[in-house]
This record gives structure tokens, C-alpha cells and sequence, in this order.
């Protein structure tokens, strides 16, 4: 740390503004997390200690420290550089009020004064509540919010995650603190104010032009990219011509080449990480509505992935190794996009870098979600700001894939009655605000992807993108939240779905977490306060009985909850994926858990896999088979291939009786073309004998193969038998080797750890005579003791 500069991280005294509860607090960090660390607090995920923990919420913190400044240092003119200030709080230095800040999306950098010796510095963090209520009232006209989403009222009127004041999978606690680390800085002469770096991509070679914005006197400065170097004086201007670039590419189509960017202005220097690559977000008029789909380096990518909200509820426990676990198991299951939800927070520079790194394409929602917000002119010129910075700090990286407006403010207007009353008032006001999304988001970015907001059927549309197949990205609800069968799915047509989920529970594992035995019941007040969709347990046990012979136990009832919620999800994958170039991608809600809770996540909270991400994996592989019912109940065996390279797929189908022998109905070679969707065998519905089950196998050219079943029938009605799966345990360094053998034909057949931890593969259709190998990985501790708790789960066993 050079002298120019102090670090605030590190332990402060935290304290209420009474005085009470005085413990010690770490920054970056917040509040909840302090008072759970000092053990003042009980574990707030546990059973239903959220309820009993809404007081602190209500309460004003202030947290304080002293810093020392050398003698020569204080004479300096110094400023704190604070951002991620959640939310509305006071700063004061040697009790001088330096800065008041009500935008936890911003970055300030207030003056202050220091002293020789001992500075005291003191954050108080006010009342959200309170400020939310008061502005809520200085309204010209009310505002509304989601009331069933959101316990704590008018989160809409600050800018801080929404989800912070509850949500439909997460808890209601709205947390406040310091999420990264705030420093003391020397005032410089000259400031850089961040650094764009525009591509201009040409047949063999890419120009990047580099500027930064520099605030103060005109100084001498220098730009590198790589091994080449521009200096200069006066504003920042560089210009790169890099021949035979090796490009950036997305999870699956390439690789991820990252080059260092230095600017250094006077004694300032700013480093960024660039990968070379276009990115264009292609939406036009065509014969069925409007296209939506983005190209990467000149080619058509069809977008695999998932939704992404804050790694925890409580930011004090997110850190970038949990974080990049979550990410890297996005990778793992082939996915090669995430869409950072508007409803949670802009993450952090590190979050960013992962993606870069690991060829996570991010699709960045602005920060407004399921709810009208305010069109004073005092909100929009913060919030002008607010996009500013935050795109200053985060278009250059490679994984940046579009900005978009908002997450589903449009399908907002038609929910309260305040704007089904008055929608013009209400359209002009969201217009207003998303003009001042784009304005600000264009002058900052030219080149940058926008999009007015998810779900949207196109720029100045504001129809209803929820049913609307033909046009722009779609949200598509009708399977969870109006209780449509899975085949449903196979009913929309979308161009690119951004959104569609189905829930299960957390894994065992999880809910031990934060359940005692007596409190493992679905109905248990502990599982319905684990629970935030209304209605959500009804859902997901009235799903059971459609497809699943009811569930003898508590335990089983998990176990198919998940395997339900990987049959919803892929149904519509494997439909939409062989839709291509119709549809463009598909990512489904959500990746993980901000808490231990029942949802939609593939993730659990702590980062294990549930069914649903065993099986994205599978389903989202970039050459992949899949069967595909038809209108006419005939069946399509289809394949795509997501690559750049043509590749040969062979296909073997079999009828599959209970007991397992197999007998085979039909075969298939095809080529499937670079970037297309091609039906490689189409089988008559009476091929497959009734009360049969069909399995396949293939193979392609490129080294991948796999397989998987179909069934006409609901799981329900099929005579299955007792599989008897026998699981055989070995320990193999820090991991558990697993053989598993089965007797009979047996669906879904999953290992079950009492530990958290991976399993290599999960949730397979097992033949008898055709053992499957598989390992699991704890997290920590013994893998000895792991290995005696496994067990494991089928549809057979979890009803006799
Ligand atoms: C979508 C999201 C979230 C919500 C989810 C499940 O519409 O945008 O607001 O959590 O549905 O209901």
C-alpha cells in the first residue's frame, strides 16, 4: 500500500445507535453477519429465525474506527473512495459530516480532511425503512411494489438489491453494510476516470482503440496492450491494430485469451483485462416478428445458461472462492451465458473477471425488477449517474454481452391496480425512466448492446412479451406459475426464453442446515417458511402426483421434487434447443440459492449440484440427442450441434422393457452442420410398444456420446420393479469411488450424500448388466465417513 493510498478494509466497532449490541464488525461485510459472528444473533437461515431477526433491520447501526496518518501525509489532500455503501448512510471524519450516500450502485469520492496522529472515523447506516416510507410518501403519485414478493414495503424506492427486501425465494432480513473495501486516497492532480477499449473487428486483425476519461491538469501518459505501447500527452488516446488475433470466445466455441491494459496517467495507473473479441446482439424485423440472437466473432451463438441472483442473502458471506465454485459449475454443465438478474446487485469487478475467464457470456439486467419506479427528476439523475459508472467499470470486459433495462417492469404495469387505472401515467413514467437507461448507457458506450428490458418484443413495444413467441426474449411462466403440464412447454415457440423455471427442494444435505428431524414434513411451518412463492409446496406436490407415484417419505419426497423440476427443464431445453436458428437460447431461473430454500435453482445454497444441474449438463451439451414428440405423437429423434465444425452423429433406439431387456426400434447416421438442429430418425408413435419405455444411445465424431430415456407414459403409470441398486463404495485418495448396479430397468437413479460435496454424474437410467462408475468429492472432512453416508434414491424405491 503506497502512502497515497489507505485500505479501510479490515475489523471496525459496530454498534446500534443506542449504543447497544457493540461488536466487532469486518469490512467489506454487513451488519447481520457481524452480529451472527460475535454470536449475538442465532444462525438467521436457520428454522424460522428470520422472523425473529427483522428487528435489526429497524434499528440504525454505526460502525467506527481510527486511523493513523503520518505528520508529512496529513497536510495532503486526501478523499475517501467508498462504493457498495448499502444504502442510505452518513460518513463522518473526526465527526465532520463528509458525505450523506442513498445509492448503494454508486461510487463517491467525498474530501476530507485529516489530521496528524488519530482520525476517528465513524459510518452510520440509517433507517432503509424509514427513508423508503418517506420517500414513498413524497411521491406525486404512488408508486407501486410487489407486495407478495416483498415483506419490507417500498423497496422500489431506493437504490439498493431489491431483493434484499424479500423475494420469492429469498429471505426478508434487507442487510446493510460496506460490500467492498473503501480507501483514503490522495487527491491527484490528474484522475483517470475509467477505461474504454472499443474493437473494431476486420478480416485477420483488430483495432482497439483505447480512451480514458482524465479529470485535473493534462498529464503525460502511456497505454500497453500486450507487448505494444502508445505515449502521449493530453486525453487519452490509443490506438492497437493486433494482426492473426487469437479471439475470446464463449464456454464451448473456443477458448478465453486475455490480454493486460494498462493506462498510467502521472502516478496513476489503471489495469484491465481485455479479450478480443465482437459482440454484436442481432434483433430485426423478420417474416414471424423479430429475431433475437447474439454473434460472437461473426457467428451465430446459441445461448445456454441460466439466471443469476446474489450469491448470498447476506453479502457478508459471499467471497469470490464461493463464487466461483457457483461459476464454474455454470461451465461444468455447458453453459456458456448467465443473465445477471435486475432484481439483485451490478456484481463486483471480480465477478466479471471469472466470466472473462472462465467464457461466461453475461447478460447484465440494470438494477429495477417486478416492480413501477419513481420518474422524479431527482431519481433519474441519480440513477443517470448510477449507469454511468457502472458501465464505465464494466464494458470492457469480454463476457459483457448486452446491458438491458430492467427485469419485467413492462409485465409490472398490468399488476396493480394503480396502473391498470392509469397506464399512460404509469408507461410514460417507465418510459421516462428507461430513456434515461439508454441516454446514459449510449453516451457513456456507443458500441455497447442495449436492450430495453427482459421480458421485450423490441425497442418502443410494450406488449406482452410473457405469451408473445414470435418476437424479442420472452419470459415463459405458464408451467409453473399457471400449472401447466410439462409438455406445455413444447406449445411456445420463443426466439430467445431468458426465463422459465420450475422448483424443487433443497438437497437433503442443505436441509439439515436448518431443520430438526420433527421439522422434515412439507408442511411444517420451518418447510413453509423455506418456501417464499405462495403457493409453491401446493405446486410442486400436485406436479408429483401428476408424474410420480406418491412418495413414502419426507426424504423421497425431495428426491423426485428434483428429479420433476430436471423433467420440466429439459422438456423445454431439448424442445427449444432443436428449434434453432427460430430460437436463439434459452436460460432457465435460476442458477443458485441466495439461502436454504425451496426454488427454482439448479444450485443449492453452498454450491451443491441438485438433479436439474446433473441433468443441464447432459442436455446442454454442444452436440447433443434428444427426443422430440411431434404434433402427431410421432417422435423426432433430433440432434444439434452448437459447434463451428460439422460433425457425424450415430443414434441406436431401443424399447425398453421393465424388467430391462432392450430390443432396437431404430437407427440413424446423419451429419449435423456446424450451428444447426437436424431430425436425424423419425419413429411412428406405434413403434414403441404401450407400457414401454424408449432409451438411446449415440455417438459423435467429435468424442462425445451419451444417452438417455423417453417415456410417453407419466412415470406414474409404468409397471416399474424393484431395481434393487446396489451401490459399491471405495475410498480413492480425497474422494469415494462409486460402482452402481441394478437388477432391473432403474430411472433416475441418484447417490444421496449426508455431506456436502460433488459427485462427478448423477440422476442416470441404469440397465442391468451395464454398471455405471461414478465419484463423490466432499467438501471437506473425512472421505471415509462421507462414503458410509451415501445412499441411493429411484422412482421404485421411493414408494415401496
Ligand atoms: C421471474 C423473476 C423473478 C422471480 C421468478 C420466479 O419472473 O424475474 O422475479 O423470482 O420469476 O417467480
Amino acid at each position: 500500500m503506497s502512502d497515497a493510498a489507505i485500505s479501510l478494509a479490515g475489523t471496525w466497532n459496530l454498534r446500534d445507535s443506542a449504543g447497544e449490541y457493540p461488536c466487532e464488525m469486518a469490512i467489506p461485510g454487513e451488519v447481520i453477519s457481524a452480529l451472527f459472528e460475535a454470536k449475538l444473533i442465532p444462525d438467521p437461515y436457520w428454522g424460522r429465525n428470520e422472523y425473529d431477526l427483522r428487528w435489526i433491520t429497524e434499528r440504525e447501526w454505526a460502525i467506527s474506527r481510527n486511523i493513523n496518518v503520518p505528520e508529512n501525509a496529513a497536510a495532503q489532500d486526501w478523499c475517501l473512495d467508498i462504493s457498495a455503501l448499502d444504502r442510505v448512510a452518513q460518513v463522518l471524519v473526526n465527526g465532520t459530516l463528509v458525505l450523506s450516500a442513498a445509492n448503494s450502485f454508486r461510487r463517491f469520492k467525498p474530501k476530507v480532511a485529516l489530521k496528524p496522529g488519530a482520525n476517528a472515523i465513524e459510518i452510520r447506516f440509517l433507517s432503509n425503512t424509514k427513508a423508503a416510507n418517506e420517500l414513498q410518501a413524497a411521491q406525486p403519485f404512488r408508486v407501486p411494489f410487489h407486495a407478495g414478493n416483498c415483506p419490507i414495503p417500498n423497496g422500489n424506492m431506493l437504490r439498493k438489491a431489491q431483493c434484499d427486501f424479500g423475494w420469492d425465494w429469498n429471505v426478508a432480513l434487507m442487510p446493510c453494510g460496506i460490500y467492498e473495501a473503501p480507501m483514503l486516497r490522495v487527491a491527484s492532480s490528474s484522475e483517470i476516470g475509467g477505461v474504454s477499449a472499443a474493437q473494431k473487428h476486420t478480416k485477420g486483425a483488430v483495432v482497439v482503440d483505447v480512451s480514458s476519461e482524465v479529470s485535473g491538469a493534462v498529464a503525460a501518459f502511456t497505454v500497453t496492450l500486450g507487448e505494444q505501447k502508445v505515449s502521449g500527452r493530453g486525453p487519452v488516446k490509443a490506438s492497437f491494430t493486433i494482426q492473426s488475433p487469437e479471439l475470446w470466445w464463449p464456454n464451448g466455441s473456443g477458448n478465453q485469451p486475455l490480454h493486460d491494459l494498462t493506462v498510467q496517467v502521472g502516478d496513476q495507473i489503471e489495469h484491465r483485462r481485455i479479450g478480443l473479441r465482437s459482440m454484436e446482439l442481432i434483433s430485426h424485423p423478420d417474416d414471424i416478428g423479430r429475431n433475437f440472437k447474439f454473434r460472437v466473432n461473426g457467428h451465430d451463438i446459441f445461448c445456454r445458461g441460466a439466471n443469476w441472483i446474489p450469491a448470498d442473502a447476506l453479502a457478508g458471506r459471499i467471497t469470490p472462492e464461493k463464487t466461483r465454485d457457483l461459476l464454474q459449475s455454470a461451465v461444468d454443465a455447458n453453459m456458456n451465458m448467465i443473465r445477471v438478474w435486475g432484481g439483485g446487485r451490478y456484481e463486483a469487478d471480480w465477478f466479471y473477471d471469472l466470466s472473462d475467464e472462465l467464457g461466461i457470456m453475461v447478460w447484465q439486467d440494470f438494477m429495477f425488477s417486478c416492480a413501477l419506479y419513481p420518474a422524479t427528476s431527482a431519481f433519474l439523475a441519480d440513477v443517470d449517474i448510477e449507469v454511468r459508472e457502472q458501465v464505465t467499470r464494466l464494458d470492457h470486459h469480454a463476457c459483457m454481452a448486452v446491458w438491458c433495462g430492467d427485469n419485467e417492469l413492462l409485465g409490472a404495469l398490468t399488476w396493480f391496480e394503480e396502473s391498470r387505472n392509469n397506464r399512460d401515467r404509469y408507461l410514460v413514467a417507465y418510459d421516462r425512466l428507461n430513456r434515461t437507461l439508454e441516454t446514459a448507457l449510449k453516451q457513456t458506450v456507443p458500441h455497447a448492446n442495449w436492450w430495453p428490458s427482459s421480458p421485450s418484443p423490441g425497442p418502443l413495444s410494450f406488449g406482452d412479451a410473457w405469451h408473445d413467441d414470435t418476437s424479442g426474449d420472452m419470459h415463459f411462466w405458464s408451467v409453473w406459475h399457471e400449472g401447466k403440464n410439462f409438455d406445455h412447454y413444447r406449445n411456445a415457440n420463443p426466439r430467445f426464453c431468458s426465463e422459465f423455471g420450475f422448483q424443487s427442494y433443497p438437497s437433503m444435505d442443505v436441509i439439515r442446515a436448518f431443520a430438526d428431524p420433527e421439522d422434515m414434513n412439507i408442511s411444517s411451518q420451518v418447510m413453509e417458511s423455506h418456501q417464499k412463492n405462495k403457493g409453491g409446496n401446493a405446486r410442486i406436490a400436485e406436479t408429483m402426483f401428476r408424474y410420480f407415484r406418491f412418495p413414502k417419505d419426507f426424504e423421497n419426497f425431495v428426491y423426485l421434487s428434483q428429479v420433476q423440476q430436471g423433467l420440466a427443464i429439459r422438456t423445454a431445453m431439448e424442445y427449444w434447443r432443436s428449434l434453432k436458428p427460430h430460437c436463439m437460447g434459452a436460460l432457465y431461473w435460476q442458477l443458485n440459492d441466495t439461502w436454504p430454500v425451496a426454488s427454482w435453482s439448479s444450485l443449492n445454497h453452498g454450491g451443491g449440484w441438485k438433479a436439474l444441474h446433473h441433468m443441464a449438463k447432459r442436455f446442454f451439451a454442444p452436440v447433443t440427442v434428444s427426443v422430440i414428440p411431434d404434433k402427431n405423437a410421432g417422435l423426432a429423434i433430433n440432434s444439434v450441434n452448437d459447434t463451428l465444425l460439422e460433425v457425424s452423429v450415430s443414434v441406436t433406439v431401443f424399447a425398453v422393457e421393465m424388467g430391462g431387456n432392450t430390443h432396437e426400434i431404430g437407427h440413424a447416421e446423419g451429419v449435423v452442420g456446424p450451428d444447426t438442429a437436424t431430425t436425424l430418425l423419425e419413429l411412428d408413435a406405434n413403434t414403441l410398444p404401450v407400457g414401454l419405455l424408449l432409451a438411446y444411445v449415440w455417438q459423435a465424431s467429435d468424442g462425445t456420446r451419451g444417452g438417455d430415456h423417453y417415456s410417453s407414459l407419466p412415470y406414474k403409470e409404468l409397471k416399474l420393479e424393484n431395481p434393487n441398486v446396489r451401490l459399491g463404495k471405495s475410498v480413492e485418495g480425497g474422494g469415494v469411488k462409486l460402482t452402481l448396479e441394478v437388477e432391473k430397468l432403474a430411472l433416475f437413479v441418484t447417490v444421496e450424500a449426508q455431506v456436502p460435496g460433488r459427485f462427478s454424474n448423477n440422476c442416470l437410467t441404469l440397465f442391468p448388466g451395464t454398471p455405471a462408475t461414478i465419484t463423490f468429492t466432499p467438501k471437506s472432512g473425512s472421505a471415509q465417513e462421507a462414503a458410509e453416508g451415501l445412499i441411493t434414491r429411484d422412482p421404485y424405491s421411493s414408494s415401496h
